[in-house]
């Protein structure tokens, strides 16, 4: 029996959509096949298996590489509207820079997986870029390199030129946040560095770049033959204040300013949030650096970057409590330490199998609002809401308690507040890679059993009762 937390009778707008989302390195395996090179997942994984709880890796996968009919047919059968996948550079091409060469293997494999999708009537919307950079590229320096935007724009004019024919909606990265700031700041992603302060706005600085170049190149040379759209996602675990003072609120808005603001505030209005700036200008300056930690975009910049989107791809799973807190409770520099909030989370609040991951509904309507306040409204495509569980668990009721009651504040917040959501999309279609969680905690609307070499996918509760929504575009009310 699932019960919505509050009675709920709004049914899903005329042309509001509904998908599924996976990423390449946490479905595909196939790692070495058909002329695919190492990302830096696969570099780092190969070299220190210890990073990952399990010791696993992303080698085989859910062997996606192989098994991609039947992964269509799963979400043909879902009946949603769309597929949100991710495309390996690597694989498209292997020697990763600007100029080199394309690897047809690589080019037939999604070739396939984009017809199968459009002949069984499910979109394609691809994320260019979901953290697989060519390791050729990242033992230059990756994201820290600034000649990687000139790659990455290399590389997603190909995917234009190869597949927007079919592809009309498209993301240029996924979550900027954990590249950098899990990359490069807090070494918990690859390629595992520990510079935060510095590190990570280098980072976040030349994605922010190879974004708008991308969405321009798109913008001026595809958008008026191929008539797509070109969004970014961008995470947000909603920074809530912890009490009702003015003093949690200024904590809960600054945090949102340094973990959302950091990203989108430059993509809408072509620079980060001035809040930033100067508290790492001033603070650069105390510890002695000449100039500011973060890095000064040109005005040129601004202006490419100023509207650099079409929509916003929302990452959204969980929410903090935020509170301020003395500076010298941070490493110095550190991203946190520009900050200076501290985050916890409720008691109260029902946990998931992933330590980070608390179940507060309420906080999707929140960032929602929040959203639309600070952005003047943009429309918004949820790209990713989900819940972790352990081990088989087919019958994954506190995922459907999840889902039913998010997309419960998802409908409040179109009809009560106004905001302009386009779409929601479950993470994930199936259990996959982790990241460093390896196999131990599971997201999918399908479980898949990594100990068979088939890997043979069994639909849970929730894939029915997600279909259910689908097919009757309303909550279920049990
Ligand atoms: C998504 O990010 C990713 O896009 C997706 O690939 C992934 O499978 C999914 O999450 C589920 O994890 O400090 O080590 O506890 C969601 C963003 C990821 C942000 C976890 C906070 C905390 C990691 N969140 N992160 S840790």
């Amino acid at each position: 029996q699932i019960a919505l937390s509050e009675p709920n009778n709004y049914s899903f707008p005329e042309n509001f959509i509904f998908g599924v989302a996976t990423a390449s390195y946490q479905i595909e395996g196939g790692w070495n096949e058909g002329g695919r090179t190492e990302s830096t997942w696969d570099y780092q994984l190969h070299k220190n298996p210890d990073l990952i709880v399990d010791k696993s890796n992303g080698d085989v996968a859910c062997d996606s590489y192989h098994k991609w009919k039947e992964d269509v047919q799963l979400i043909k059968n879902l009946g949603v509207n769309f597929y949100r996948f991710s495309i390996s550079w690597s694989r498209i091409l292997p020697q990763g820079f600007k100029g080199s060469e394309i690897n047809q293997e690589g080019v037939t494999y999604y070739n396939d997986l984009i017809d199968e999708l459009v002949s069984k009537g499910i979109e394609p919307y691809v994320t260019i870029f979901h953290w697989d950079t060519p390791q050729a590229l990242e033992s230059q320096g990756g994201w820290l390199n600034e000649s990687i935007i000139d790659d990455y724009t290399y590389y997603a004019r190909v995917l234009f030129t190869l597949y927007g024919d079919r592809v009309k909606t498209w993301i240029t990265f996924n979550e900027f946040h954990q590249i950098c700031e899990e990359g490069y700041g807090l070494a918990k992603k690859a390629p595992f560095e520990n510079l935060t302060g510095v590190a990570d706005y280098q980072c976040g600085h030349q994605a922010l770049l190879a974004h708008s170049r991308a969405y321009r190149i798109y913008e001026q040379e595809f958008k008026p033959i191929q008539g797509g759209n070109v969004g970014v996602v961008i995470d947000s675990v909603y920074g809530a204040p912890k009490t009702d003072s003015e003093l949690d609120k200024n904590a809960a808005e600054l945090q949102m300013q340094f973990d959302f603001g950091w990203f989108f505030n430059p993509i809408v209005y072509g620079n980060y949030p001035q809040v930033m700036i100067d508290r790492i200008d001033e603070l650069s300056k105390r510890e002695g650096y000449n100039t500011s930690r973060l890095p000064k975009f040109s005005d040129n910049e601004i202006e490419t970057m100023k509207g650099s989107f079409d929509f916003l791809g929302l990452n959204h799973y969980t929410t903090n409590l935020c509170t301020l807190i003395g500076s010298n409770n941070f490493p110095n520099p550190s991203h946190a330490r520009d900050c200076s909030v501290e985050t916890s989370a409720d008691p109260s609040w029902k946990p998931s199998a992933a330590s980070w991951l608390w179940y507060v509904p309420w906080g999707m309507r929140d960032v929602l609002v929040w959203i639309k306040e600070h952005y003047n409204n943009p429309p918004v495509l949820i790209t990713e809401n989900g819940w972790a569980t352990r081990g088989k668990r087919l019958n994954d009721t506190d995922r459907i308690e999840y889902i039913q009651n998010y997309l419960s504040e998802v409908l409040k917040a179109i009809y009560e507040d106004n905001c302009n959501v386009l779409g929601y999309t479950a993470w994930s279609l199936m259990d996959n890679f982790e990241w460093t969680r390896g196999y131990t905690e599971k997201f999918g609307l399908v479980h898949v059993d990594f100990n068979d070499p088939n890997r043979t996918r069994t639909p849970r509760q929730s894939y029915s009762f997600y279909q259910e929504i689908v097919r009757t575009r309303r909550l279920v009310n049990k």
